[in-house]
């Protein structure tokens, strides 16, 4: 994968295949929910959504499977697109699953008061069943409070959401999706009336509306339209990135956010060693915007190099706190205080961290890490082949959950730096990996 990446932070996840992005801003961080494509999938087999963070755009916190076909009793299959939002201390997010009574897919609402969860569904039932096209959910809370709801493939329609999230008011109003509003299809015109697919993605800047969607036929691209209100009327606008069939991915999900002064547009595809139209990842791309509000067209590119935060080498850092990763997975713990860590560490696997904010120069690294055999950990800077900053020394714990701190002096370093985990050691599985720190 390496001459392959070079210095890409696209696709932003590189542990597991993620799908449909759904960001979310909440004080100073970027929560980024996503499906997920099960490995070696052959259809949307998708079981549980996840949940991702950053500070910075560079580096991306694995918060688990934060929400499941579990956790909604009347779900029978297909965790696909959803949204997240918060409203008065709470997070509602609306997503769309097969209901296991054989009615096809409905849009359901689970509620935490975190960000990471726990989620349980708000109602016991579904929010919305109005057709077996209920899929991909928006939500929008527009300045005077009014909360949308906009989902569907082939269909386009919005219902307006009481203040509680969990109910709303009015009729289920479709959408007219004719030439005007949203274009006409390059592919397979006499199919439906619009290039209009699937994955709405309402937004808003500086009084205009924006309605950004999954466009074809397919493969699809993605495309908007904006309109002067939340419900309309709807203008087609213009094509935001073209067909891409990077690893051969076939739908393309759209989710727009505004952080740290810049807006960002999460997309996915197939770029992953093994991917396709049913293995695919999100990346995201720096979402520019001319004079007249018109998105400037992009294309997929190796990712967002310009850091948004730093990291503090000095306090508590995530083992599964990644910039780019090569053959680490990550798994889900069972002390709160492992509650996520990185595992299936294999002999030259790594991990970089990018833009860690080295005010001074530390003495010692120390690890929190579990094994039942010995490994190490070379500490490099700005390459992986950079200078050797320590090697930690891995020793057997008891235990691949019996977590243990790993410690080594290291060489002088300061100033900004990117540092990379290289994982040296036997055959297998070598450890596993919770925190670290510098001292
Ligand atoms: O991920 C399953 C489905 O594929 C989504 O609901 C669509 O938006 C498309 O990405």
């Amino acid at each position: 994968m390496a001459p392959l990446f070079g210095k890409s932070q696209n696709p932003i996840v590189q542990t597991i295949y993620t799908a449909d992005p759904a960001p979310l801003v909440h004080n100073d961080t970027l929560y980024l929910y996503t499906g997920h494509d099960e490995d070696k999938s052959t259809w949307f087999t998708m079981k549980d959504w996840r949940c991702f963070s950053t500070t910075d755009m560079l580096n991306w916190t694995d918060r688990g499977a934060v929400l499941s076909l579990k956790n909604f009793s009347w779900a029978g299959k297909d965790a696909w697109a959803g949204q997240c939002i918060f409203r008065n201390g709470k997070f509602y997010w609306y997503v769309p699953v097969n209901q296991s009574n054989g009615k096809g897919m409905a849009l359901g609402v689970a509620v935490s008061t975190s960000p990471t969860g726990p989620f349980t569904d708000a109602l016991g039932k579904p929010l919305i069943h109005s057709g077996n096209g209920d899929i991909d959910p928006t939500v929008f809370i527009d300045d005077d409070g009014q909360a949308y709801l906009y989902w569907g493939n082939p269909y386009l329609k919005y219902v307006k959401l009481n203040k509680d999230m969990i109910s709303y008011a009015g009729d289920i109003i479709t959408v007219p999706l004719n030439k005007e509003g949203f274009n006409v299809r390059f592919k397979d015109a006499d199919k439906r009336p619009s290039a209009y697919e699937e994955g709405p993605w309402l937004y808003k800047r500086k009084a205009l509306y924006y309605m950004l969607y999954a466009a074809g036929g397919v493969p699809e691209h993605l495309a908007y339209s904006t309109a002067p209100t939340p419900t309309g009327p709807w203008f087609y606008r213009d094509t935001i990135m073209s067909v891409i069939q990077k690893g051969g991915a076939f739908t393309n999900h759209p989710g727009l956010v505004d952080y740290k002064g810049k807006s960002y547009l999460f997309y996915h595809n197939g770029a992953l060693p093994g991917g396709g139209g049913f293995t695919r990842s999100v990346a995201v791309e720096e979402c520019l915007f001319d004079e007249n509000g018109a998105i400037i067209r992009m294309l997929p590119s190796e990712g967002i190099q310009k850091a948004a935060g730093r990291i503090d080498p000095f306090k508590r850092v995530e083992a599964e706190t990644i910039a780019w990763g090569e053959g680490v997975e990550t798994e889900k713990g069972i002390t709160a205080d492992a509650d996520m860590y990185v595992t299936s560490i294999n002999h030259g696997d790594y991990i970089k961290v990018r833009n860690l904010d080295f005010k001074k120069s530390p003495k010692e690294f120390h690890a929190n890490i579990a094994a039942v055999s010995a490994a190490r950990i070379e500490i490099r800077i700005d390459s992986l082949t950079g200078k050797l900053l320590g090697t930690c020394e891995i020793k057997s714990t008891g235990g691949m959950e019996n977590w243990s701190m790993a410690s080594t002096k290291v060489a002088k370093v300061e100033g900004l730096h990117d540092i990379y985990f290289v994982f040296k050691g036997g055959t297998g599985d070598l450890f596993h990996f919770n925190w670290w720190k510098f001292k």
